[in-house]
């Protein structure tokens, strides 16, 4: 308590305010002050007199309005009262709220300096003239949020016309540019004369994406070894934060490459050569990227499958790419969970050999703090323990040089007809674009501490947690556990532990951190020992009840402002579309207004970011992607193909190629051409549906065939409930009128089924395959339910049906 009262911000006097333009609110009901709140009027609390009922009233309004998730405000605080019940109750109010929501008087002038100097090329900003005070803030007026100057000034790419001349040469000249860049690697071998050949159109013949070709490079050397060369091998590589607070672990690039070798040359010692496949089932363990950059270095394609997945989608993917080898380990424990993946592994190989597809090798690591040797079954001759082969390894291995089109690895997603597609990634053009696209949207910095919370299993987990940083020699934090164990302020608790800079993330983590309120004991403790102060002065009854519901409201945003998170600078957000109250608790809250959130539009298929901020360049708007990176052209065409210009809603397609795009669906081209490029003829289609507003803003709006017609049923239609509104029958008709009016009879649902949840994947997709079987009553079709974050949803689902 000591600590937070010295963050007291005593604001000298009123006029200072007046002075920063900021309303005045005067003394009013607590209700009355959250509705200015709400209407974001109100940036600040004056506690400013003897009144008790101003103290209690300021305090309740502040306390509700950081209750308040989707817009917490700042708080300025003067408590110029000498009362000691009224000195606490401000102290308790500030202490619950947490000192970084109190601003300073110079801060304040800041913010007003922010707004008169805009980054060059910026346009006019509309809004301007909206709140002085929360202009930091994202608010729902403001639909612009500036990157302070300090942050543009520092930046790589500054300013919005500095983006515009690099964005010009990237369409204008893409091998120039995208050659200049690749020069930065290394290669055994320079790419010949012709960087890049195409073919997007189905219609001109099959369709070809090439980079690079001829060029002769290796992925890890140039992650690793290169790094070292350029003076880096003390320099971090991996921190690794297990599941457990507490258990960790640290490697340079020295170590990570003495790491890679070893098990690189226990690859090649088993036969695992140049082409071959490797499929890896492991937890966020160091081993995890240890063993994709080993696969790399010595030519063979990883697969990565999520550490959890079933037996039935492993033995799938083992299936379609035939491995020499699978990488696991005995088991992980994903917050208070064991998962077995040892077992689920025998299952899958069980499995797969029933159709002829046997796999010699399972190299198995001992994950200590999970389970023990001695418990894991073990099928001797094919299984080997990690531990008792690789170190006997020697620290250097040879690299392995391939062609920039020689494939890198494969990613399995999950397709709508329940058939994994085998996305093919090849090496050099994906080299070049995850490190570019790593460097810019998160405005990389050699010192920067960067920690992405998503798994290996995903692309993300590719292109933003080994490759991209790696290749650009940053610091990554690899975290084996679950965000919200042991409570949900361990993301917070690991951003200051390892001074993380850069933290990315999925909107499905952030709605969830957001939606974790948590009783602080500190607070709990003040709001009793104001009570009781209360109870002794003579306080009536309703003051106590105000108290509690202080109580009650103060505490939501514990989790976060209990933490310092000061080192945060650029936060990023990935999987789905980051609905704008969710973005601003994002920016306001985790970082403070101060930190740019990179909202970052892209696919497994494309590899790299393909519409997304650069910090420090423009502003951005909560909930939109932006505008696209370099080298990638968005189109948004209408259902007939037809490109459609200015401000418009559309079908998102993408023209030309980039570097860092897919090739092929492994083992089937033609479902690559059916999938992607024959719905529009002449452009790679998305699936996702696009808008695009007057001043140029990309606005994701999710897949297109996110609407489900049920045969015989008509539209079908899964809603979900703001928290504690119950479910009825009059809400049933009451939406289905609302739908008719707003919209038009013909989009009224057909029939509505209640969806406390919905079944997610674990980036926050919603799985829409699962949806239509359940629309359809084909539940003894609804396959495998493993790659849901939670398959009880299913279930639950399931019994809401005929509801
Ligand atoms: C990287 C990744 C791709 C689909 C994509 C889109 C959705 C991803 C998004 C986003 C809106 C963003 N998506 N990022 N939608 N805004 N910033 O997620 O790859 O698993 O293949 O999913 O995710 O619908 O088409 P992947």
């Amino acid at each position: 308590m000591a600590g937070q009262n010295q963050r007291l911000n005593v604001v000298p006097t009123v006029t200072m305010l007046g002075v920063m333009k900021a309303r005045l609110v005067g003394a009013t009901s607590g209700h009355a002050l959250l509705k200015k709140v709400r209407q974001n009027v109100v940036v600040g609390f004056l506690c400013h007199n003897n009144n008790k009922y101003d103290d209690n009233r300021a305090a309740a309004a502040a306390a509700a309005a950081s209750a308040d998730r989707s817009r917490p405000n700042q708080f300025l605080i003067f408590p110029s009262s000498s009362s000691p019940r009224s000195a606490v109750t401000a102290a308790a109010v500030m202490a619950s709220i947490g000192g970084n929501n109190l601003i300073t008087s110079s801060n304040h002038l800041r913010h007003v300096d922010f707004i008169t100097n805009l980054p060059s090329g910026a346009g006019k900003i509309s809004h301007l003239n909206a709140v002085v005070l929360g202009e930091a803030s994202a608010s729902e007026q403001a639909d612009l949020v500036l990157p302070s100057q300090q942050f543009s000034s520092q930046a790589l790419v500054p300013s919005h016309q500095k983006y515009l001349e690099m964005y010009m040469r990237s369409i204008q000249d893409p091998a120039g540019f995208w050659s200049d860049i690749a020069s930065q690697f290394y290669w055994k071998q320079k790419w010949p004369e012709q960087v890049f050949s195409e073919n997007l159109d189905i219609r001109k013949g099959p369709i070809k994406i090439e980079w690079f070709k001829g060029g002769i490079t290796n992925i890890c050397y140039n992650c690793v070894d290169r790094n070292i060369e350029a003076g880096l091998g003390h320099k971090v590589a991996l921190y690794w934060e297990g599941n457990g607070p507490g258990f960790d672990d640290t490697l340079t690039y020295s170590q990570l490459l003495h790491r890679v070798c070893q098990l690189a040359n226990y690859l090649k010692d088993i036969g695992v050569k140049r082409g071959d496949a490797v499929v890896i089932y492991l937890p966020m363990l160091m081993e995890l990227p240890i063993a994709m950059l080993a696969c790399a270095r010595i030519g063979a394609v990883h697969s990565v499958v999520f550490a959890g997945f079933s037996a039935e989608s492993l033995a799938q993917r083992i299936v379609d790419c035939k491995p020499k080898a699978v990488i696991t380990c005995n088991a992980v424990k994903r917050g208070p969970k064991i998962i077995h993946l040892k077992e689920i592994v025998d299952a899958a190989l069980i499995q797969s050999a029933k159709t002829g597809i046997s796999v010699d090798v399972c190299l198995t690591y001992e994950n200590q703090s999970a389970m023990k040797r001695e418990s894991t079954n073990w099928q001797e001759g094919r299984d080997v323990w990690w531990s008792d082969v690789v170190p006997k390894y020697p620290y250097t291995c040879e690299v392995e040089w391939v062609d920039a089109e020689d494939p890198l690895f494969l990613l399995y997603t999950s397709g709508s007809t329940g058939k994994p597609k085998g996305v093919l990634h090849t090496t050099g053009g994906y080299m070049v674009y995850a490190a570019t696209t790593f460097k810019h949207a998160f405005d990389y910095k050699p010192s920067d501490i960067y920690w992405c919370t998503a798994d290996c299993g995903w692309i993300t987990g590719h292109s933003y947690v080994t490759y991209g940083p790696l290749l650009n020699g940053a610091t990554v934090v690899v975290f084996e556990g679950a965000p919200n164990y042991p409570d949900p302020g361990r993301c917070w608790d690991i951003v200051d532990k390892y001074k993380v800079t850069l933290f990315y993330t999925a909107p499905t983590l952030v709605r969830s951190l957001m939606r974790e309120g948590g009783v602080s004991f500190s607070g709990c403790f003040l709001s009793v020992y104001c009570c009781f102060l209360m109870i002794r002065d003579g306080a009536c009854f309703y003051e106590v009840i105000l108290l509690i519901a202080i109580l009650i409201f103060i505490t939501i945003t514990q989790y976060v402002t209990r933490y310092s998170r000061k080192s945060l600078r650029v936060l990023g957000s990935v999987g789905e579309p980051i609905n704008p109250s969710a973005w601003r608790w994002f920016y306001n809250v985790v970082g403070d207004s101060r930190c740019p959130i990179s909202d970052t539009w892209w696919q497994t298929e494309t590899g790299g970011f393909m519409i997304t901020p650069l910090p420090g360049a423009w502003p951005q708007k909560p909930g939109s992607a932006t505008f696209p990176f370099f080298g990638v052209q968005p189109v948004i065409v209408d259902e007939k193909g037809v490109e459609i210009g200015g401000e418009c809603s559309g079908y998102l397609c993408l023209k030309s190629s980039w570097p860092g795009a897919f090739r092929t669906l492994y083992g089937d081209h033609e479902r690559y051409e059916t999938t992607y490029f024959k719905p529009f003829p002449g452009y790679y289609f998305s699936g996702d549906g696009c808008r695009r507003d007057k001043d140029g803003y990309h606005w994701l709006t999710g897949r297109v065939d996110d609407v489900i017609n049920v045969k015989g049923q008509g539209i079908y239609a899964f809603v979900t409930l703001v928290e504690g509104v119950p479910y009825s029958e009059e809400l049933r008709k009451s939406l289905i009128m609302t739908v008719r009016k707003q919209i038009g009879a013909f989009a009224a649902p057909d029939k509505i089924h209640w969806a406390p949840g919905l079944p997610k994947t674990r980036s926050g997709k919603i799985m829409r395959r699962i949806l239509r079987k359940i629309a359809s009553r084909q539940l003894d079709e609804l396959e495998d339910t493993s790659t849901l974050a939670d398959p009880t949803v299913v279930h639950q689902l399931i019994e809401l049906a005929d509801c």
